[in-house]
């Protein structure tokens, strides 16, 4: 029908659109996919979602003869919307790959964040932030002006468009945003828009950005305002809440899902004791729920992300009968905050004696709607082998980093203490507890069955050199037990690294997640069991933060 929009996605393969694609589904969106040069110079409205390396960004562009036609459509001021690369691409070139031009539409160079965690500022930027409006953004428009929290969308990169950039556009809007140093983060010239954040990973907020993009020019037909996550309750004029409403990066609160087959072979949602997943009685699995619809709760619940752990991958084919591939497809459809996911990546060979390489498994993953991989025993290998011999490349973090960009890899860990009499009986990092005891934190692989001879500063800063953009911590001792986590261990991660830690083992109330940002700093908290047992919800632990005056994203109010 005339009303409804047609619009064309230019995908080039290297990262997820299909939570793009999914966005579109919602507004009821006639999509086409762009095979040839033509196809961009038929469009009626162009989407370019960019992931991964700018200079992979480019090179496919050239490869597929894109580069003309894209650059037409833009200079013939016709609908665009640039999403991160999609973005940076627009410009003359980019830090990140010196040697590689880009369309050079606005001159300019993109360049790496200049602040580091030494001020509080991990690299790359993960998570939720605001935007600075400088000028009138019809992409911003809201239906109703009641809303009292600042927009908050996703952002997820290491390289942005600075001051020295911004004062040389003009007839531009512009929206920044601030990390340390402010910087692009939307720009709008005439029907010319792109964000530095994704808007189709960043809930109502971000939804409602691409529906106002999709009806620009017929906003009589405009749909109806994206799902909205449910809120907190809490007086919006308290001194705390108007300070966890303020501008700049809002604390995650992450969901995580270990998932596995029970003794029935149903894919279930389980939940480990330190790790031990059987009932103490029965010995059965614990069953906790189905992936797909306790992943769409706690979307609707305000979760900032969702990770699934599959944590018996170790065993068996991590993909072969691909239960989490469907898992993904699925719960991309309906849930619009970046998607973890974690287990079994690594190179193997199926019984039919075809080998995958790790990258072959994280692509599978990453076109099934994950926006990034979460590697356990294998960076743990990696880790051991550059400790011996340095990078070459040839390791699993290397060469999925290498293609989809640092933010897309997480490393998981899952350390176990070693309790010592002293801090000289080892020498591996150690820690005083607080009840006195001294330990040191043991890397283990295959879900922690396995003990290896790394400690967790030598995993986690070998997992930043080898090109990992997050580190998942987890905590074996602390898993399960709702005591809270372990700050000691996070606390030494934190300063050990630059790149985002996500805490993760031990919550049992919401005090324990403003406990541990207050003492550790962390750019994220995660939780399983209180969410699955539904002891607590995300939005308890909103309100609590809101309450304790922690920055924190408040969607859809
Ligand atoms: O080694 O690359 O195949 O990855 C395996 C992945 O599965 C790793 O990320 C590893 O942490 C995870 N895993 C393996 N076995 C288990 C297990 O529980 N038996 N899950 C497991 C580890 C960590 C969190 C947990 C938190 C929060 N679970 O998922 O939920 O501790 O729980 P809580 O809030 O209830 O305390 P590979």
């Amino acid at each position: 029908c005339a009303s409804r929009p047609s619009v064309t996605v230019l995908d080039y393969g290297a990262g997820n659109v299909r939570s793009l694609e999914n966005a579109l589904r919602l507004f009821d969106c006639h999509i086409r996919w762009a095979n040839t040069a033509s196809d961009i110079s038929n469009a009626s409205k162009l989407i370019f979602p960019g992931v991964g390396s700018f200079g992979a960004a480019m090179e496919n562009l050239h490869d597929r003869g894109f580069v003309t036609a894209l650059k037409r459509y833009i200079q013939d001021d016709r609908p665009f919307l640039g999403i991160c690369l999609g973005l940076h691409t627009l410009f003359e070139g980019s830090e990140e790959s010196p040697q590689i031009p880009g369309l050079a539409l606005f001159p300019g160079m993109v360049r790496r964040f200049s602040v580091d965690h030494t001020q509080g500022l991990a690299v790359p930027h993960i998570g939720w932030n605001t935007v600075d409006v400088q000028s009138p953004m019809p992409l911003l428009q809201r239906d109703s002006n009641h809303h009292s929290s600042p927009s908050r969308f996703y952002f997820v990169h290491s390289y942005r468009i600075g001051t020295d950039v911004l004062q040389s556009l003009h007839n531009t809007n512009v929206a920044t945003t601030t990390h340390g140093e402010p910087y692009l983060s939307i720009l709008q010239r005439g029907q010319i828009c792109a964000t530095q954040f994704h808007p189709e990973k960043s809930g109502p907020d971000g939804l409602r950005l691409i529906r106002n993009f999709l009806y620009s020019g017929n906003p009589s037909s405009k749909s109806t305002e994206p799902t909205r996550s449910s809120t907190v309750t809490i007086p919006l004029s308290s001194p705390a809440a108007s300070k966890a409403r303020q501008s700049g990066l809002a604390k995650r609160i992450v969901a995580c899902l270990d998932v596995r087959e029970n003794d029935d072979g149903d894919l279930v949602v389980t939940k480990g004791d330190q790790y031990d997943v059987r009932h103490t009685d029965s010995k059965q699995v614990r069953n906790l729920g189905k992936p797909v619809e306790l992943a769409k709760r706690y979307f609707e619940e305000g979760a900032d992300e969702i990770c699934f752990l599959n944590i018996t991958s170790f065993r068996g084919e991590p993909v072969g009968s691909a239960p989490m591939i469907q898992v993904l497809e699925h719960t991309s459809k309906e849930v619009f905050v970046p998607l973890c996911i974690g287990g079994g990546i690594r190179d193997y060979t199926d019984r039919n004696g075809t080998h995958y390489s790790a990258l072959d498994v994280a692509s599978m993953y990453f076109r099934a709607g994950a926006d990034k991989v979460s590697l356990g025993s294998d960076a743990v290998y990696a880790a051991e082998r550059f400790l011996k011999q340095g990078a070459d490349g040839t390791s699993s973090i290397e060469r999925i980093s290498y293609v989809y960009g640092a933010q897309a890899v997480v490393v998981s860990v899952d350390p176990q203490r070693v309790y010592v009499e002293n801090h000289s009986d080892t020498p591996f990092t150690t820690v005083t507890l607080p009840d006195g005891r001294v330990c040191w934190y043991q890397c283990t692989v295959k879900g922690g069955r396995e003990g290896r001879n790394i400690d967790v500063v030598q995993l986690v800063t070998a997992a930043e050199k080898l090109g990992a953009g997050e580190i998942l911590l987890n905590s074996m001792d602390q898993d399960g037990q709702n005591n809270g986590y372990d700050l000691q261990l996070i606390d030494m991660v934190r300063k050990a690294v630059s790149i985002p830690v996500i805490a993760s083992s031990g919550a049992g109330k919401p005090q324990h997640f403003t406990e541990c940002f207050d003492a550790t700093d962390v750019e994220a908290a995660l939780a399983a069991g209180i969410f699955h047992r539904k002891e607590v919800s995300i939005g308890d632990v909103k309100q609590h933060m809101l309450e304790h005056g922690t920055v924190v994203r408040i969607s859809g109010s």
